[in-house]
């Protein structure tokens, strides 16, 4: 087989979060998500398996991946393999495109992005549900990306039943989201260490699955309703109790810099002089603002006086996978 085939997914921003796993083997979720996905950031993936090649070849914005994380990659790539019958390696190439190595999260559209390229490089004719249910294997959040607009990611109970499906793209109304990229730090805890600990040791556990599928259920709501004002709030409040279980963990850890309150503090400032604006915070110190369209010149321009320019990216809803071969 010596078809190239290469695949481009965005990455996606969680309004109602997916911290923890049930089944980590399988990667099944302790509780549904949804999310948006973005324009600005994506993953460009080709893939092709060679019989002459040794073992698989992996290649990140031009540079070979160390070993763990070209290890992660190999394991999911034998995912592949096992279930296509394609025996040969493979030689991926990724390209991440994300604006000044800005430091968010690439697993999503990476994993989202080499699911469907190796699915088909393998032959594999693989529906968008059954590309996420793909994608889960390689990061939870990949899940997501295959789909454009706003995505529900099922939490399910097997393999079959774990996928994501599209609630609303394209996205007919006025939302965006700035993110605010803040210095990078070293990362206290990956977030597959952070979740896991937060499992097995937040007392306060039991209450984020009830309330975070409370929030599942309302966020629907304000995305069918179009209704920005509910929407922020729900993501602004899920974001703020997925990071208290960080708080509440043996040992406790938190993903917050000065600056991340810096940026906190001015979009309530911003919301106390009646302007709709809302933040939500994963796995690092960055800051994403969900917002209308029509704000985000005044946005960053308020923002700017903490903040430089190229710190500030304005992004819209972005498309689903798209796959081609060459
Ligand atoms: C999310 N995050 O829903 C949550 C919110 C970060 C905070 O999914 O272990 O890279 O590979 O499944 O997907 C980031 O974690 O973790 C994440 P694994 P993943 O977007």
């Amino acid at each position: 087989m010596t078809t190239t085939v290469t695949a481009k997914a965005h990455t996606n921003i969680a309004l109602v979060k997916y911290w923890g796993k049930k089944d980590a083997q399988l990667m099944l979720p302790q509780n549904g998500s949804i999310s948006l996905t973005l324009d600005k950031f994506y993953t460009q993936t080709s893939v092709i398996f060679d019989n002459q090649l040794e073992q698989d070849q992996i290649t990140f914005n031009g540079q070979t991946l160390t070993a763990s994380k070209a290890q992660r990659i190999s394991r999911f790539l034998d995912l592949v393999r096992q279930r296509s019958g394609q025996s040969a390696a493979a030689k991926v190439v990724t390209e991440n495109h994300v604006p000044t190595s800005a430091g968010l999260a690439s697993s999503a559209s990476g994993f989202a992005a080499l699911a469907a390229a190796a699915s088909r490089a393998a032959d594999m004719q693989l529906d968008n549900t059954a590309l996420s249910r793909l994608a889960r294997r390689g990061s939870g959040s990949a899940t997501r990306s295959i789909f454009g607009g706003f995505v529900e990611w099922h939490a399910g109970h097997d393999d079959a039943s774990s996928y994501a499906e599209c609630l609303q793209d394209p996205v007919d109304w006025d939302v965006q989201m700035i993110a605010v990229v803040l210095k990078k730090t070293q990362k206290p805890i990956s977030s597959t260490a952070g979740m896991a600990r937060v499992v097995a040791t937040s007392p306060y556990y039991p209450a984020w699955v009830q309330t975070a599928n409370q929030d599942l259920v309302a966020m629907r709501r304000a995305i069918q309703a179009r209704d920005l004002t509910t929407l922020g709030e729900i993501a602004e409040t899920n974001a703020m109790r997925m990071h208290a279980l960080n708080l509440s963990a043996k040992p406790a850890f938190n993903y917050f810099t000065a600056e991340t309150l810096t940026a906190i503090q001015a979009v309530n400032d911003l919301r106390a002089n009646g302007i709709t604006c809302y933040y939500t915070l994963d796995a690092g110190p960055n800051v994403k603002i969900i917002c209308a369209g029509h704000d985000t010149a005044m946005i960053t321009r308020e923002l700017s006086r903490y903040f430089d320019s190229e710190q500030l990216i304005v992004a819209k809803p972005g498309p689903g996978i798209t796959i081609s071969e060459n």
